[in-house]
């Protein structure tokens, strides 16, 4: 119980990075699957997320199934569903869109995945979502019809991301939204990082070794790419460990 969370912790406080790949069952072939995770296990990721905006029924548990071939790396679902849930996968994140104030993504939907969720042995852990606005239309803001917290209140992203902390959620997600023209500013990365006593994900936009390094400096403790690696699998060769 609580594997992957403790885990992170530990790999946070000797003060190394972590990368999630993530892996949206909508876009990636089965047949595709295991180059892909041969690539990937000879780069420096950490996690697997799997999860996607519009994914049909049955479609995750298949996709993790044949992740786990290949692969020691946990596996942590990353649902924009119920129907995602499949206790294949290591862990959820149990996300509560806390930038937003549609009551479904708050906790409705968390209500309703719970007899699903009763009947696996996933770890959860509950983690806090902040949609950063982007300047486009991400999936996240239209399939939960919330808007994202503008980048320059900067106050209002810390306040957030500490009252999800306060409300006792395990980790904080500052979300750009995936294919997101422009990653999250180090600028709110740090100052979202001095307000927590929780590990930080940032995610969304982020295609380059760079992109990814910025990230991590300015205080991200997990960052997760999905985009980059879907559009470029020699992507991973940058990343060799
Ligand atoms: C999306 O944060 C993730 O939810 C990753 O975003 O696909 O832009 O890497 P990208």
């Amino acid at each position: 119980m609580n594997k992957c969370y403790r885990d992170i912790q530990e790999t946070i406080s000797k003060s190394e990075k972590l990368l999630a790949v993530l892996i949206d069952p909508d876009k990636m072939q089965i047949e595709s699957v295991s180059a892909f995770i041969s690539k990937l296990n000879q780069s420096i990721a950490t996690h697997i997320f799997v999860g996607g905006s519009e994914v049909e029924n049955g479609m995750t548990e298949r996709l993790v199934m044949e992740i786990k071939k290949y692969t020691k790396l946990p596996v942590i679902l990353f649902p924009g569903d119920v129907i995602q849930i499949t206790d294949k996968a290591d862990a959820i994140l149990f996300l509560s869109l806390i930038s937003g104030r549609n009551p479904d993504y708050l906790i409705g939907k968390h209500v309703a995945s719970v007899s699903k969720l009763k009947a696996t042995r996933l770890e959860v852990i509950p983690t806090g979502y902040l949609l950063i606005e982007n300047g486009k239309m991400t999936s996240v803001e239209r399939i939960s019809k919330t808007k994202p917290i503008k980048r320059s209140a900067l106050h209002t992203i810390t306040d957030t991301a500490k009252a999800g902390e306060f409300l006792g959620m395990k980790m904080i997600y500052l979300e750009a939204g995936s294919g997101a023209t422009h990653p999250i500013e180090a600028e709110i990365i740090q100052k979202v990082k001095q307000e927590l006593n929780i590990p930080l994900i940032v995610g969304g936009g982020i295609r380059s070794k760079e992109e990814l390094n910025a990230a991590h400096k300015a205080g991200a403790d997990l960052v997760v790419i999905g985009t980059a690696f879907e559009e470029n699998e020699a992507f991973f060769n940058e990343l060799k460990k």
